[in-house]
């Protein structure tokens, strides 16, 4: 066994980290006040192909693998949550149904400027009453003819109010629901009927705009549909292809906040004086920054691997549930014990542990609660 990241990707990794430390540390504070990623910062993760890293070069991108993914949203997320989702709908969710069932046209027509980043793409699946329950989705597409017309709302869509494209969940035969009823489109934005509606205020995750969507009436070609005519009624299996990539990379993403929890707790406990020495003296708080280590390796173990198993050709649906499912879990007590770790001081806003710990919630929620990561686990014990 070879743990070692090959050439190419430890020289990706470290021109990500200096971009972290020399741009996207110092923007930390900037983009939680203005509760947007700001331009030059968009730019600047253009210019490094981020954008479009896991699409095939063919198409402009840059053509990494899981593993090199993985390790790009790890130190990315070192220095801010909301930057990651900036640009990972055009890496996962929103563009993948397009790469693992689009028409050779549709890979033509939308990768390449997904890829580049000239346009966003988001994922449009959640509904007010159909969170967990992905298969309980309302919005209906409805044939007329060469065309589907679309009513319905969708909520919490990440990147929904600045994209360009959307992927959008529609049940096409109220019938048969998730087994052959739902199907998936892609919708430009400017397509009469399809509006943006409220845009959320959240507990952390500012500078990641997370909107509302509207479907009246909404008039899309067959050729909408991902995959085409083919694929009317296997949407919800696109969907589900498509969360068990993006459970991975969360994860990953987990890991990146939780190592910079503990940096932020390492640099306190050296420096913070109290009873005549520096709190990192103190068993109490050696014995914090030792489990908050432990688990991170864990962590990180278990999303590499289960990365490697992906680029094999393995499935990983399990695997990918079981990474989300830890290492979110485990980001929420780095989170919480690097905060313990600062006292009074974690919960004043100008130590950024304040802002990771709200950050930090929403992974054991978004792309699957831990309670649906331990069903579908659960499931595949079962029934595998
Ligand atoms: N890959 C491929 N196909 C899958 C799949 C996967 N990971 N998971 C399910 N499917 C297929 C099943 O094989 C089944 O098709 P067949 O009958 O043809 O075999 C179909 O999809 C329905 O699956 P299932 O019966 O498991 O559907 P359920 O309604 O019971 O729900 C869960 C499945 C709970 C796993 C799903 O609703 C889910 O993931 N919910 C959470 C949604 C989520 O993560 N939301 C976050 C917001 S989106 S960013």
């Amino acid at each position: 066994m070879d743990f070692n990241l090959p050439e190419d990707l430890r020289l990706m990794q470290a021109a990500i980290k200096k971009y972290v430390d020399q741009v996207l540390e110092p923007a930390a504070v900037q983009i939680e006040e203005e509760d947007a990623v700001p331009e030059d910062v968009v730019e600047g993760l253009r210019e490094m192909g981020l954008f479009g890293m896991s699409i095939p070069e063919e198409y402009g991108g840059l053509g990494l693998d899981t593993l090199g993914e993985c390790v790009v949203y790890e130190e990315i997320s070192r220095a801010n949550a909301s930057v990651r989702t900036r640009f990972s709908t055009n890496n996962g969710i929103g563009s993948l149904g397009i790469l693992y069932d689009g028409t050779p046209d549709q890979r033509e027509q939308f990768l390449p400027p997904i890829a580049c980043g000239e346009k966003t793409i988001a994922f449009a699946l959640t509904e007010p009453d159909a969170g967990s329950d992905a298969s309980a989705i309302r919005t209906s597409a409805v044939r007329d003819g060469d065309d589907f017309i679309l009513n319905g709302r969708k909520m919490f869509i990440t990147n929904g109010a600045i994209a360009e494209l959307v992927t959008v969940l529609a049940v096409t035969d109220p019938q048969k629901k998730a087994r052959g009823g739902i199907t998936a489109f892609v919708i430009e934005k400017g397509t009469p009927g399809f509006s943006v509606g409220k845009l959320e205020k959240k507990m952390g995750l500012k500078g990641s705009g997370t909107a509302e969507l509207i479907f009246e009436d909404c008039r899309v070609p067959v050729n909408s549909i991902i995959g085409g005519e083919a694929m009317i009624g296997k949407g919800f299996r696109t969907a589900m292809r498509v969360l068990d990539k993006g459970r991975l990379t969360l994860a990953a993403a987990s890991v990146g906040m939780a190592r910079r929890a503990l940096e932020l707790a390492v640099l306190y406990a050296k420096q913070r004086v109290q009873f005549g020495k520096p709190i990192g003296e103190f068993q109490l708080i050696q014995g914090m920054l030792a489990q908050m280590a432990t688990e991170i390796l864990a962590g990180q173990s278990m999303v590499y691997r289960v990365a490697w198993q992906k680029d094999q050709g393995n499935p990983v649906r399990k695997e990918a549930a079981m990474c989300k499912l830890f290492c979110s879990e485990m980001l929420g007590r780095v989170a919480d014990t690097s905060l313990q770790v600062h006292g009074g001081m974690g919960y004043m806003k100008e130590y950024a542990i304040e802002r990771i710990y709200r950050d930090a919630r929403v992974t054991r929620i978004y792309e699957g609660t831990s309670e649906i990561q331990k069903l579908v686990i659960a499931r595949e014990l079962l029934n595998g």
